[in-house]
């Protein structure tokens, strides 16, 4: 009798676990019918205040000098960073994302802007030294926890309809960023292209489909980017990284991972001018021939080797300390010429448990490597792929000695 009341007592709890998904919140694999959060599972909200706004962007900003040798740009470097009558050069109009206070009140952060490209003054918005300062042409990086919801208030302030995609949350159809023959109604497509000067209201959650697991560092990384012409959006600019970390791993205050010190993202993409939303505005305001868009120099010279929008080691803020644990966040953009393998002088990392001091990332794929900086020094960083390194894909990075 006392055996069939336990048993009838453990139907029932079962039944109700699985009825009403008492405890923790456990994800809904099946593909179709993706089990959304119910409001008080949420571990936290977090809400981003993000434009997409139109700036003028230099890609080499130390020329006429090649900030990686120290010495003038050389002919074949000058294909990408000089302007002429007949090529752009390295100031470029583009579109970028940029974060606010709360109903877009103040700018937080985002890429600097070139005021004026005659004189060369900048509007900077990530200070040297600050934890954005590496970002360059990014946007700015979205932080969640597994079990949070993401609230992402879009004001579209560029002249071409755009969107904000972000690739491996769970999001419905009426937040996926993207314009595709999807079987939705008109409802869930609001969000596939936001007018100039409209705004749109982007849901995501974060559960743990979406999360790192056990054989993956306490964090991930996913790219988002603008999808309503994601070819055309993307090397326009409108990119930037999303951080999933594991529940009660990331520190609020410091906006790290708990036992890390520094985070650094960085995407490998071979930026495509010539597939610009902006190629014929860059064209006009920047050259004064008549531009055949089809000729191979011209085409050659728009090709803009980047990590985070910046060539021959323009991009800074790469510091930390001797002894520092190091989190690189790398992600790989772009078309077929966008096999790269980014590697570290000096200090090798943890790539998945292998150790490495080199590690390849293709269009879209992301790796997370951790690195104990026990070599102080000003250490190259860069694409390993032959033609990418004499295109400008270099950094480098600093360790000072404790
Ligand atoms: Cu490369």
């Amino acid at each position: 009798m006392l055996k069939r009341t336990v048993f009838v007592g453990i139907l029932i709890v079962g039944l109700a676990i699985a009825i009403f998904r008492i405890g923790p919140f456990q994800p809904d694999r099946s593909p179709s019918t993706p089990q959304f959060l119910q409001t008080q599972e949420y571990q936290q909200t977090r809400e981003y205040w993000i434009k997409g706004e139109e700036i003028f962007w230099n890609y080499a900003p130390s020329y006429p000098i090649d900030e990686m040798m120290g010495m003038k740009f050389n002919q074949d470097q000058l294909i990408f960073v000089e302007n002429t009558p007949n090529q752009i050069g390295r100031i470029y109009r583009k579109a970028v994302y940029r974060s606010y206070t709360p109903e877009f009140k103040q700018i937080i952060d985002g890429p600097d802007e070139v005021i004026d490209p005659k004189t060369g003054e900048m509007r900077i918005v990530r200070q040297p030294g600050s934890s954005d300062e590496h970002l360059g042409l990014l946007g700015p990086t979205i932080r969640a926890e597994v079990g949070d919801r993401l609230v992402i208030h879009f004001k579209n302030e560029t002249r071409f309809p755009v969107s904000l995609h972000s690739n491996g949350l769970l999001y419905s159809k009426a937040n996926e960023g993207i314009p595709y023959q999807d079987g939705t109604s008109q409802k869930d497509k609001a969000d596939d292209a936001i007018a100039p000067n409209d705004s749109y209201t982007y849901t995501y959650e974060v559960p743990e489909s979406s999360s790192p697991t056990t054989i993956d560092a306490t964090s991930t990384v996913w790219p988002y980017y603008s999808g309503t012409n994601s070819v055309q959006d993307t090397n326009s600019g409108l990119i930037g990284a999303i951080i999933v970390y594991s529940r009660g791993s990331l520190n609020a205050k410091t906006n790290l991972p708990k036992g890390i010190d520094k985070e650094f993202i960085n995407i490998y993409q071979v930026i495509d001018e010539n597939s610009s939303l902006f190629l014929d505005e860059n064209i006009q305001e920047f050259t004064t021939a008549s531009i055949d868009t089809d000729d191979e120099d011209f085409i050659e010279s728009n090709l803009m080797h980047g990590i985070n929008g910046l060539l021959y080691s323009n991009l800074k803020g790469l510091d930390m300390k001797q002894n520092d644990e190091v989190r690189w966040y790398v992600i790989g953009l772009g078309t077929e010429v966008d096999i790269h393998t980014p590697h570290w002088h000096g200090n090798t990392l943890l790539d998945e448990g292998h150790r490495v001091d080199t590690t390849e990332v293709f269009p879209a794929t992301v790796k997370v490597l951790d690195m104990f900086a026990d070599d102080p020094g000003i250490w190259m960083y860069h694409c390993h792929v032959s033609d990418h390194i004499d295109a400008g894909m270099s950094a480098v990075y600093k360790v000072d000695p404790a």
